[in-house]
């Protein structure tokens, strides 16, 4: 590798392992980033279908070679479906990751589900009441029978509307009935766009993005909506909890056991066996100081959220991590868990262990975990990572770990305030804090690790905007520093004072990636409490490194919502100037809030301030007239 690794990640750890992995010829996401380079220009503009076989097809950007597909598909139609594909993939991997937890909850009613129980009772009912679900003298199990068969319903064809729409301020629903866009079911909406997308379909660019939205906004207000407050019924309401982070979370004398993935459903079970007195015996008798259950990504994230479970890195640290020859087992789960890790582990002693149906890897032993068998398998499994402890050769773990609080559910944030978002309402109104901003999504190798994130937050906090952060961006601004109350020392003087009033960071841990649709929930009981749309709100969004579907999704459903939203990275859609027109402009008059596409973090937090003031200055607000 001829770059340098300051060059790559920003991260101290990352550049130490980078080191360490060259010397022990570990290829990483960034060597096979600068093998694929230059890549396709054709793939990079949305303009390369190969939908059919008639294909595959490319439009030619400069007017020259051909400007149709076989069938006569142009720029802006193959634009739009790519787009169309990309949202229908987001929203079916968040919205199954969904459904899964839904039938750990109809497994747990009947008694089928050993280990699981229902740990946020409080929440069980108040969603079933959302559902109609009646609570009244009924066994929890009982309404949890109920609430699992009403929310499998949400999935299909049987609804008019999604149920959780109900939870958007009245002004946002009228408009998505007004576009036709209030999505009719989960997986329905997924279905229709690929439907759509299928060659002699839907070939109208603007209908097909308006189905994107609506595909989107059965993940956000739907699939991922229900993974979150499932999980919460499950696993329990996030509190704030101290933790720790980056690499150094690693212990040299401890079994280090990593779990990796976005479903909560196998760590949670990992984690209990891993306290269980029976393996810390084991461990110990092994010459092990303790089990050492780590996370990284987005399962990581659910873990530190609920119970403070440190965190070993984001996205393009799961290889690092594995360098470190520290880490006796990883287990994965699925989504953004790069296939290149069993080749990467081959190089230590780390065993592999992948645990779903729907994700089998190269290099990795699979142990199907299952609700019926879940408590046992993870018994076993921790077992085994315990007896790969003495087969360790060198350890490098090359920095300290990080201090960090996480676990801000809406629930608690509310709490904080004392019960109501008023206290919030009262210091956005008065200029304190100017704004919020929600910064989530991937790391990608195209940006230096961490550096998007980090820099935006930054100014965001610096200039008295609140963020909220989700995934991949989450760790990277724990690992940065910014989620310790001292971190108030990064933020104006508004914010520094009613974080420190408070006792809170001025960057606050919401969870992994699903729980994004907790911020949806904050943006709409602000929005409730002024009487206003979401879209009124001096509120923005922000992906600075976003490589995923998934994030893609996200990133529509938050403008769908009404949020402005700055994507780091730019989507494949360049091919059509029409696309990028409506995404960026257009959807103003439609939703009330658009897309930006800015790869500079000092610009993106000036555009971000820039709509913050703007949307201040429309409430009648005190505002900034120059930002910038
Ligand atoms: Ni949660 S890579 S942020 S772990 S979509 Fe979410 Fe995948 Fe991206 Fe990271
Ligand atoms: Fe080519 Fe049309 Fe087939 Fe796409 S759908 S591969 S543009 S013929």
């Amino acid at each position: 590798m001829s770059r340098k690794y300051e060059d790559l990640t920003i991260t101290k750890d990352g550049q130490l392992l980078l080191k360490k992995a060259e010397h022990d010829q570990v290829e990483t996401v960034w060597d096979r980033y600068q093998a694929q380079l230059p890549q396709c220009g054709y793939c990079d503009m949305g303009l390369s279908c190969r939908i059919c076989i008639m294909g595959p097809c490319r439009v030619d950007p400069f007017g020259e070679g051909p400007q149709q597909g076989v069938c006569g598909a142009d720029a802006d139609i193959i634009v739009a479906r790519n787009l169309g594909r990309m949202i229908a993939a987001g929203a079916a991997s968040h919205s199954d990751h969904g459904r899964d937890l839904v039938e750990v909850l109809a497994e747990v009613a009947e008694g089928r589900a050993p280990g699981y129980t229902i740990v946020d009772e409080a929440k069980l009912k108040s969603l079933a009441a959302e559902f109609g679900v009646a609570v009244d003298g009924k066994d929890p199990l009982q309404i949890a029978k109920e609430l699992a068969a009403a929310m499998q319903e949400e999935f299909g064809t049987r609804k008019k509307e999604l149920t959780l729409l109900k939870r958007a301020p009245a002004k946002r629903q009228d408009i998505w009935k007004k576009l036709g866009i209030a999505p009719r079911g989960i997986d329905r909406e997924t279905s229709e766009m690929m439907h759509r997308t299928h060659m002699g379909v839907d070939n109208g660019w603007v209908s097909l993005l308006l189905h994107g939205m609506r595909n989107a906004l059965s993940d956000g207000w739907g699939g991922s909506m229900i993974a979150t407050d499932v999980s919460d019924i499950l696993f329990g309401t996030p509190k704030p909890a101290a933790t720790t982070v980056n690499v150094g979370v690693l212990k040299e004398d401890q079994v280090n056991i990593i779990v990796h993935g976005h479903n909560p459903v196998v760590s949670e079970m990992v984690l209990q066996a891993c306290q269980s007195p029976e393996m810390l015996q084991l461990a110990s008798a092994k010459g092990a100081k303790g089990i050492n259950l780590a996370g990284v990504c987005c399962t990581g994230n659910e873990l530190l959220m609920r119970h403070g479970v440190p965190m070993a890195g984001n996205h393009l640290t799961t290889e690092l991590v594995l360098a470190t020859g520290a880490v006796d087992m990883m287990i994965v789960d699925y989504q953004c868990i790069m296939p290149s890790l069993g080749k990467v582990a081959a190089c230590y002693h780390t065993k592999m262990i992948s645990t779903s149906d729907k994700a089998h890897f190269p290099g990795m032993e699979h142990r199907e975990f299952h609700p019926d068998n879940v408590a046992d398998m993870a018994r076993m499994v921790v077992k085994e990572a315990i007896d790969n402890f003495g087969r360790r050769g060198r350890v490098y773990i090359p920095v300290e770990p990080v201090n960090a609080i996480g676990g801000f559910s809406i629930e608690t944030i509310i709490g904080a305030l004392g019960g109501t978002p008023q206290p919030l309402i009262e210091a956005i109104k008065a200029g304190k804090i100017r704004g919020a901003a929600g910064v989530v999504g991937c790391n990608n190798p195209k940006i230096k690790q961490d550096y998007g994130h980090v820099t935006l937050t930054r100014r965001l906090i610096e200039n008295d905007i609140l963020v909220l952060d989700t995934g991949c961006a989450a760790v990277a601004n724990a690992k940065a520093g910014f989620k310790v109350a001292e971190a108030i020392n990064y933020a104006g003087p508004g914010l520094k004072e009613i974080c420190g009033a408070l006792g809170i960071p001025p960057v606050l841990h919401v969870g992994s990636c699903v729980d994004n649709v907790r911020i949806l929930g904050l943006v709409s009981a602000l929005a409730n409490a002024l009487g206003v749309d979401i879209s009124d709100l001096p509120v923005a969004g922000a992906a600075p490194e976003w490589y995923s579907e998934k994030a893609a999704t996200i990133g529509v459903y938050f403008v769908a919502s009404g949020v402005y939203t700055v994507l780091g990275p730019m989507p494949p859609i360049t091919g059509s100037m029409n696309i990028v027109n409506l995404l960026t402009q257009g959807l103003n008059d439609l939703v009330g809030a658009v897309f930006a596409v800015e790869p500079d973090p000092e610009k993106a937090a000036i555009l971000i301030r820039k709509h913050i003031e703007t949307k201040r200055q429309a409430l009648g607000l005190p505002f900034l007239a120059n930002v910038g």
